[in-house]
């Protein structure tokens, strides 16, 4: 066996490169929506999600006063339309956590008044 000593090396070199792998795969982050600026109005949110990476099973975290937004994920029609009758899911703490955990493009806006149609709405491009 004159390979034993690099073998065991290579293997052990193997295993923790696979140990890496998972483990960076079930790191889910939590993304702040808006960085520092929050879920508000007068973001610019395409700016925002185009400069962000979003992976399945992270968390999109929206804060703000649940007096003044709320999230809603919605369809692509009602996104660019700013429909608010029919959301998928509804959210008003003021803190959400929304999670998706497949890969895919999702619409998020806020219900409230016109805030959409000023811009408070946000597609998230979820990959690996
Ligand atoms: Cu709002």
């Amino acid at each position: 066996m004159a390979c034993q000593g690099r073998c065991n090396a290579v293997r052990t070199v193997a295993v923790l490169l696979c140990v890496m792998v998972l483990a960076e795969a079930a790191a889910a982050a939590v993304v702040n929506v808006g960085g520092t600026k929050g879920w508000n109005l007068g973001v610019n949110y395409q700016t925002w999600a185009s400069s962000t990476k979003v992976r399945p099973n992270d968390s999109l975290f929206f804060k703000y006063d649940p007096r003044l937004h709320n999230v809603m994920v919605v369809s692509k029609a009602d996104y660019d339309s700013c429909k608010t009758t029919s959301p998928w899911s509804k959210h008003t703490s003021g803190k959400d956590s929304i999670k998706f955990t497949k890969s895919g493009t999702y619409y998020l806006i806020c219900g409230i008044g016109t805030h959409c149609k000023a811009g408070m709405k946000v597609a998230v491009t979820v990959r690996w």
